[in-house]
């Protein structure tokens, strides 16, 4: 079911289960920030989801609630991700789904990188 963005943040999501390590995963990279392990579904040959640490439902929340820091320490999370995996080169996608109409599934908010081939269906 797709994530309702006026519900507040439920602690039982997979992905706060993940960060409280109640389900495991391969994990790629972690800092104080932020968590990136395989998307379990790979929609590319490379496909990594990387989350925030804090608990946030989607970029808006997280934009309009996180601390400066937390912005700052996730983006550059996400970009030391990318350079983990030598994809300064050949490049990368990032997308973030939030809400029905993007069809977000899990309410935690998170970031895909997709990478390895090239990526076909732009809509940007
Ligand atoms: P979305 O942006 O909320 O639609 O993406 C959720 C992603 O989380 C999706 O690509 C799933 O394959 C992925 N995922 C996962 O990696 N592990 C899980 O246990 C579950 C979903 I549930």
């Amino acid at each position: 079911m797709a994530v309702d963005l006026t519900r507040p943040y439920d602690a039982n999501n997979v992905f706060a289960k993940i960060l409280r390590r109640e389900i495991p995963v391969e994990i790629l990279y972690e800092d104080d920030f932020a968590l990136a392990f395989p998307d379990i579904t790979p929609q590319a040959a490379i496909h990594v989801l990387i989350i925030p640490k804090g608990a946030y439902v989607s970029a808006s929340d997280f934009g309009a609630s996180a601390s400066d820091l937390e912005i700052a320490g996730y983006a550059r999370a996400i970009s030391n991700v990318a350079t983990q995996l030598g994809l300064q080169e050949a490049g990368y996608r990032l997308i973030s789904n939030a809400g029905p109409d993007a069809g977000q599934e899990v309410p935690h908010y998170h970031v895909h990188l997709l990478a390895g081939e090239k990526l076909s269906a732009k809509l940007i």
